[in-house]
């Protein structure tokens, strides 16, 4: 009684806004902040009631990553630092779209009844928040953490201005027992960082001093951040641009620089050749590039899955020296299971890349959740979208395994070859952010190892050529009428509409198109590829027409 009465008085002062239906789509809700106050006060019950549940603290990350400044957003981290389970999902709705006090309240009373919530207040919750730097951040927050309070015995703990990453870190440090600051995030990235520069090859120890890398923050606050941090960090030279002056997400930032193949603002003629990383507004996508000419602020693009290759080819190369002359015959040798994980917008010459190199390549739905869950299968699973939303997961198990022939390898034979290599693969699984994608972490991890190759950007790019793609977007009344199936490489409906598109791809050579509903926005998603940029913006725009 004493928790219904507590939320009866909270909830009436959070009223929904009217004729809005808000969804818990891909990247948790997002909407024009200010429809948004009601929706962060009820996922901040539901963050308590996950928090409850699971024992374990959660994560609130106020945010609308890419989106312009005006808008804001809202997801859950599980107590893993991942993405909150998609079983809670439809509760999120539900709860985010209740009409009237007493509906959300019956929601709230028969879901934790079902989920054998108690509400003893015996039990301790506790939500982690954080936010982006959009000034709707904060009065937002305010309603976040009254949900929370909302629920007996919660508490909301605010982390402050963070990216999206660092938030699901502290999560997951907190969640093992590790200390949850901004300072210990950074501690652990510099040191293995340093880790890893300390394994170059001895040839290329005074590489990279005199090697800048220019950064566009988005405006953001990844630009924020690296700017704090790098001052921590030897052995790298970074400028970063766009760091919170100008306007947030316009004409900036990882998400601009991807879709438009252009320079951000702020770059320009004398950046020419210079190797350049574009974060997104929350920091967790990353993408490099290079400008090519002065005309038209052309740049070369190296997305993430040329991310995903560079990071695969690395891994696979330290495997190789660990396994080196390990016959089955011999005890404690581990075949570790590398696999890599992309979606359907992954571009063709990177799968056949990856595929050449022996990897195993899965494809999977768009969106963080479905890579994420796919990679945790392998010993080590690296997944990226290409629009640079990726990491490296290692399972416990081989970690474990890695920890315990790396104590051997010190003792038997300290300096070899395959103790450096179990060293920095121990030095990639503390550097990469296992949480979720980030993009401080992700700079990091490609710089040394750029820095181990001996490579440029140029040279990085030169992996394997991108075949010319197009995306483009139809707006539709219904985009649910497009279902699709093996990772929305097929669409099932409408009846037909698939035989058509085979019919429009086998005119092109090495021709390949897809459609899909977009999770994001009102609108139906093509994507075609072909050996040239106006075979790949014909067949774009005939399948646009079938969809239209
Ligand atoms: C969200 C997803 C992103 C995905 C994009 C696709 C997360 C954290 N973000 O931003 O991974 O690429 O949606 O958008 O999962 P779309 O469905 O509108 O094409
Ligand atoms: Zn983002």
């Amino acid at each position: 009684e004493n928790q219904q009465s507590l939320l009866l008085q909270s909830i009436p002062r959070f009223p929904p806004p009217k004729g809005v239906k808000l969804s818990y789509g891909t990247a948790g809700f997002r909407a024009d902040a200010s429809l948004l106050e009601s929706t962060m006060f009820r996922v901040g019950i539901l963050a308590a009631l996950r928090s409850l549940k699971t024992g374990s603290v959660i994560g609130l990350m106020i945010t609308a990553s890419h989106n312009q400044v005006s808008d804001n957003g809202v997801k859950v981290a599980d107590p893993s630092g991942g993405m909150l389970t998609q079983n809670w999902e439809p509760f999120a709705d539900d709860i985010a779209n209740a009409p009237d006090p007493h509906s959300l309240l019956q929601l709230i009373i028969e879901f934790a009844k079902k989920e054998e919530i108690g509400f003893e207040g015996r039990q301790p919750a506790e939500v982690l928040l954080g936010r982006d730097t959009r000034p709707s951040g904060e009065a937002l927050l305010d309603a976040a953490k009254q949900g929370i309070t909302s629920v007996v015995g919660a508490i909301a703990t605010d982390m402050g201005v963070v990216t999206t990453p660092q938030l699901h870190w502290m999560v997951r440090a907190r969640n093992r027992g590790m200390e949850t600051s901004e300072s210990s995030y950074f501690h652990q990235l510099s040191s293995s960082f340093r880790c890893l520069m300390d394994l170059k090859p001895e040839e290329r120890k005074n590489n990279g001093d005199d090697d800048k890398l220019v950064v566009d923050g988005a405006d953001g606050v990844g630009g924020e951040k690296l700017q704090q941090f790098k001052k921590t960090l030897t052995g790298l030279c970074i400028e970063v641009r766009n760091q919170g002056d100008g306007m947030l997400n316009e004409g900036v930032g990882a998400d601009y620089v991807q879709k438009e193949k252009v320079a951000p603002r702020g770059f320009g003629p004398a950046d020419v050749g210079l190797r350049c990383a574009s974060l997104d507004g929350d920091a967790d996508r990353l993408v490099y590039f290079s400008v090519t000419s002065n005309e038209n602020n052309q740049i070369e693009l190296v997305d993430g899955d040329k991310i995903l290759s560079l990071f695969a080819l690395f891994i696979k190369e330290q495997l190789s020296i660990l396994n080196e002359g390990e016959g089955e015959k011999e005890n404690g040798s581990y075949q570790a299971h590398l696999g890599v994980v992309q979606t359907a917008y992954a571009n063709g010459a990177s799968t056949d890349y990856l595929k050449e190199m022996g990897l195993e390549v899965v494809l999977t739905l768009t969106g963080v959740k479905y890579l994420h869950e796919k990679a945790a299968e392998f010993d080590i699973g690296i997944y990226f979208e290409a629009n640079g939303h990726g990491t490296i997961l290692f399972s416990e198990a081989f970690l474990s395994w890695l920890e315990a022939t790396h104590k051997t390898l010190l003792s038997t034979s300290e300096g070899s070859a395959k103790q450096k290599a179990a060293s920095r693969l121990l030095a990639v699984s503390q550097l990469i952010n296992q949480a979720v994608g980030d993009a401080l972490s992700g700079v990091l991890l490609v710089e040394v190892i750029l820095q181990y190759m001996g490579w440029s950007v140029h040279r990085w790019n030169e992996l394997y050529h991108d075949l010319p793609s197009r995306q483009l977007k139809v707006k539709v009344v219904d985009r649910s009428a497009v279902v699709t199936t093996n990772a929305e490489t097929v669409a099932v409906r409408p009846i037909g509409i698939q035989e058509a598109i085979n019919a429009e791809i086998a005119k092109y050579p090495r021709g390949r198109c897809f459609i899909r509903p977009s999770g994001t926005e009102d609108v139906v998603r093509v994507y075609a590829e072909a050996t040239t940029q106006d075979a790949a913006d014909a067949l774009a725009s005939s399948v646009a027409r079938l969809v239209d």
